[in-house]
């Protein structure tokens, strides 16, 4: 925080200084009308123990504000963390589009991200199998621009009229509101199995895509098609990418689960965690391009929005990156109140028909005007554009400009302002497309394939993704309590991949249907041409290496080398992971040496599914576990059979094989030993150079694939 404090202030944190209530030190405790009270914890009363009188304004104001201080959440997306921070381009892309934010790499453009999840409510856990929203407001020198992503590159659905149906569908039930947060129910089976088109994304949502291990190690995605336009009015078809610079990261099932009692607040944490330690999460934005002359040149139809332009066919360029480095000071006033709309665009970007986009146009503003309580909502200091505002627009709930002047244009009172820019220089003027054709309810042919790229994404997964996807597939349906949704959905699933099909069924009691001809695929489905694009795979996309604000645990006990300890914390701490001393209890520990050394937290209060990988260090063989009772045999259970990297180093390879029999150590060759994501080193007195770059390199890998465990 005190580093925030000294770092310069961008455009719109300036602005925020404006806007930030009166220091709580400055003064005592006063009414919102400014008077200042003797007392707030007894209401005024009519004798000692008589009736409170109406009359006590400050008790009916406190009372009053308290009672409305709920606003509607989001109707979806209503869970989400958010964060500022700053993009930059590399270089100019003017060739492309003249949007001022993307030409010059010396301009900063300050941002406010908001991720989220969508099916849950406020009070909902972070590690649901979910979509997560991505939503970024641009404060450009032009305006505001919101590009309003979610973390995978499709959609279920390709126009937005199906969209209230497909959210009754996916939120919990009507008559119980069962399950909070959660896909795995009839409702949302029985749509999916009626309606092909959500059927790739449905792919993406059963991968392990749908329980990222941080916000920080997301993709993002803008979705449709927009357009691109260059100052002399030249278009060209773009697609935004977000990739995070740590790689694309996940947990697995068994630990998203545990990580809903654990920490509900396990992303929304370590995102806010990350910024207040300086590690801030950094972000690629790349584009695919693709002109207007080969509109038609791919075998799907670019306002699809359930489909993707796979990047070997058209490569993704980056043109900058984004760093969020700063928490916001009240949640509610910047995390809730942010309203995105993805009309806020700005001049050289402009949109595409793609129907799905057409609506959310709509739905964005309309859905503010609801949940902001009015038509004011872009006044709230977070949604405030650092470009100046000067309309005709008046009046309305929580007008908070004092507007001097005429609100009409043409006048001749105020000099005519505002002035009208006219066409061309800085004003936004939409792309002239051009548009022809018979007013008609009715659903493109080119959008007719919803199996090849389902058929795609399964073809492009690794094997241990694809197991995660058959084990998702069946817990999901497996919820269902409707056996001929189950069916129906298997049906689908046949047009997709044979193998798949029958692996699903083979879990949930359902007959494998006989391989479909979907996709024009004959015998295994659309599948069977095993297209893939190699960027699909969580296995292609590592990351630069980094473990910053990766959480190591280190398990100790009485009679630890507290020196190793020191050198583990200085050789991990120094690649920017946090490393923490886990005890059987709080406070301090006796070290070898006989002196105290200090605890991080107690075992009992933590578990492995909060951290990334866990060492066990020189000490006592067996003391460990017998001292934690349990606490420390679970946490390196866990971390192993959920494949994190464990390390071991003296007589902690010992302690390891007793608290995980299972574990498979290498032989020992007098050095550091690496088998499967397990790291060990026998020799006393470490780590050594070569075992800290074997466990940085395995943390920064995420996870050990092989392990049998994870297998299924
Ligand atoms: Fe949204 N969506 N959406 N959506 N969406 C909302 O707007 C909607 C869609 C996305 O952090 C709502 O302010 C319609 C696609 C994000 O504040 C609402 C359709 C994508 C967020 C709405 C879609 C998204 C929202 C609810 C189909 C990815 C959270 C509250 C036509 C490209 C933004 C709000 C935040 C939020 C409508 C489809 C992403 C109701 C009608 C596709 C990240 O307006």
């Amino acid at each position: 925080m005190a580093d925030e404090q000294n770092r310069p202030k961008d455009a719109k944190q300036r602005q925020r200084d404006e806007h930030r209530a009166a220091d709580p030190e400055s003064g005592p405790l006063t009414t919102d009308q400014g008077v200042v009270v003797d007392h707030t914890d007894d209401s005024l009363q009519a004798g000692e123990r008589g009736p409170t009188l109406l009359e006590d304004f400050h008790f009916r104001e406190k009372i009053t504000r308290f009672d409305h201080e709920r606003i509607p959440e989001r109707v979806v997306h209503a869970r989400g963390a958010g964060a500022y921070g700053y993009f930059e381009p590399y270089e100019s892309c003017s060739r492309f589009t003249r949007a001022a934010f993307l030409q010059d790499p010396s301009v900063r453009t300050p941002v406010f991200v908001r991720f989220s999840t969508v099916q849950g409510p406020r009070g909902s856990a972070d590690t649901v199998r979910d979509v997560r929203g991505f939503a970024t407001k641009f404060f450009t020198s032009e305006g505001n621009y919101d590009l309003v992503g979610n973390n995978f590159p499709v959609f279920f659905i390709q126009d937005g009229i199906k969209f209230p149906d497909f959210v009754h569908a996916v939120k919990p039930e009507p008559h119980n509101e069962i399950p909070t947060g959660a896909s795995a129910h009839d409702t949302l089976w029985d749509f999916v199995s009626l309606q092909p088109e959500t059927l790739h994304t449905i792919m993406w949502l059963m991968s392990d895509r749908a329980i990222p291990r941080s916000f920080r190690m997301m993709q993002g995605f803008g979705v449709h098609t927009f357009r691109f336009v260059t100052a002399d009015g030249h278009g060209t078809f773009v697609k935004f990418h977000w990739k995070p610079k740590l790689g694309v990261h996940s947990l697995v099932w068994d630990e998203a689960q545990e990580c809903m009692g654990r920490d509900p607040d396990f992303n929304r944490r370590d995102l806010w965690d990350a910024i207040e330690s300086g590690a801030y999460p950094e972000y690629e934005l790349g584009v695919q391009l693709v002109s207007e002359e080969d509109e038609f040149a791919f075998d799907f139809d670019l306002l699809d929005a359930t489909k993707i332009i796979p990047e070997e066919q058209v490569p993704v360029q980056p043109i900058g990156r984004m760093v969020l480095d700063r928490n916001p000071d009240n949640f509610f006033a910047e995390t809730e109140q942010i309203a995105f709309h993805t009309a806020n665009i700005v001049p050289g970007i402009d949109f595409t028909n793609d129907p799905l986009l057409q609506a959310r146009n709509f739905s964005y503003l309309d859905t503010q005007l609801i949940r902001l309580g009015g038509p004011n909502f872009a006044q709230i200091p977070v949604n405030r554009p650092v470009a100046p505002v000067r309309t005709n627009h008046r009046d309305g709930f929580h007008q908070s400009a004092i507007h001097r002047g005429v609100s009409y244009t043409e006048n001749s009172l105020t000099g005519g302002c505002p002035a009208i820019a006219g066409a061309g220089g800085e004003a936004f003027s939409h792309y002239a497309e051009r548009v022809d054709g018979a007013k008609i309810r009715k659903r493109s042919p080119s959008f007719e394939d919803h199996y090849s790229q389902a058929a795609l994404f399964w073809n492009s997964m690794s094997g241990w993704e694809r197991e995660h996807i058959v084990q998702a597939f069946r817990f999901e349906l497996g919820k269902v309590a409707t056996m001929s949704v189950r069916e129906r959905v298997v049906a689908e699933l046949a047009n997709v991949d044979a193998e798949l099909t029958a692996a699903v069924a083979a879990g949930i009691g359902v007959a494998t249907p006989p391989a479909a001809a979907g996709g024009g695929a004959a015998g295994g489905g659309a599948s069977s041409g095993r297209a893939a694009s190699p960027a699909l795979s969580q296995e292609n996309l590592p990351g630069d290496g980094s473990i910053r604000f990766r959480q190591i645990a280190v398990l100790v006990t009485d009679g630890v080398d507290a020196d190793q300890i020191g050198r583990l914390k200085a050789a991990l701490g120094g690649d920017g992971a946090v490393v923490e001393a886990l005890a059987p209890q709080d406070g301090t520990v006796t070290a070898s040496d006989g002196g105290d050394m200090p605890v991080d937290r107690a075992l009992p209060t933590v578990a492995s599914v909060l951290y990334d990988a866990v060492i066990l260090p020189d000490g006592p063989a067996g003391a460990l576990a017998s001292a934690a009772e349990g606490a420390a045999l679970r946490f390196v259970r866990d971390a192993y059979r959920h494949g994190k990297p464990v390390g071991a180093l003296g007589s902690g390879v010992g302690t390891l094989a007793e608290l995980e029999p299972g574990v498979r150590l290498a032989a020992d060759s007098g050095g550091v030993e690496v088998d499967r994501g397990v790291i060990t080193d026998r020799s006393t007195g470490g780590p050594s150079q070569e075992f800290h770059r074997a466990f940085a390199s395995a943390v920064a890998a995420h996870r050990d694939r092989s392990r049998p465990s994870l297998r299924g």
